[in-house]
């Protein structure tokens, strides 16, 4: 197919990030078309995801919505070796933290702890203390189990796959929150893994200009 791929969504959104991370790690160019959430009510985005969230992408024909569903077309489409094991055991374990990045560490630590802790005051809005306190025990849980499956240094198969690009979007949000930073420290394999995420271009290239400088202390 040559037509242009492209992939709607705000860049400081963390499934955003991770399906603009995906295209660059399977090395296909994408088209970013950044919408901000005032679109998301339109006809025109209705008519891409009827779910009216982001991201979603357009390419000839495909239109497609839900993150897990871009990082498999990005992986599909990568060129040699994709982004996904082979061994049945070792797919299935990526898809299970494609669904931990989805269910826990995007709702709790991105969502609750990231969105309380930094959004609030980049957005100009009250920070609710309760909200970010209560983040911090299911956090834990969740950084705990990341470190326990993380003993080969990926998350599935022994090598980076979809399951590293999609929970490390969302534990480099984390990661930026004065509790998140001391909660990865204190878990050496987690804050290895990050850090070496962290390092890539396909990371670095997709970071929000706007959350330069946000980071807690
Ligand atoms: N299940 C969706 C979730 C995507 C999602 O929650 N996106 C957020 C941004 S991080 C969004 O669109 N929020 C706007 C809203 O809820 O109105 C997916 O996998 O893509």
């Amino acid at each position: 197919m040559t037509e242009t791929i492209t992939l709607y969504g705000f860049p400081v959104s963390p499934h955003v990030r991770a399906a603009r991370i995906a295209f660059h790690e399977a090395g296909v160019a994408i088209a970013f078309n950044e919408i901000g959430l005032d679109h998301l009510p339109s006809d025109a985005y209705g008519a891409i995801n009827p779910f009216r969230k982001m991201p979603a992408l357009t390419h000839g024909a495909v239109t497609l919505y839900e993150t897990p569903a871009l990082l498999a077309y990005a992986s599909g489409l990568r060129t040699g070796a994709g982004l996904e094991p082979t061994a049945p055991a070792d797919r299935a374990r990526m898809w299970q933290f494609v669904g931990v990045a989805q269910h826990y560490l995007y709702p709790v630590g991105v969502m609750q702890l990231y969105f309380q802790n930094v959004l609030t005051g980049l957005f100009g809005m009250d920070r609710n203390d309760a909200v970010a306190a209560a983040a911090i025990a299911p956090t834990t849980l969740h950084l705990d189990v990341l470190e326990g499956a993380l003993g080969d240094g990926f998350l599935a198969g022994g090598a980076l796959s979809l399951a590293d690009l999609y929970c490390g979007a969302m534990v480099d949000y984390i990661g930026r929150t004065s509790d998140g930073r001391r909660l990865v420290a204190a878990r050496p394999r987690l804050a290895a893994w990050l850090e070496s995420l962290r390092g890539r271009a396909s990371f670095t290239s997709t970071f929000a200009a706007m959350l330069a400088g946000s980071d807690q202390p």
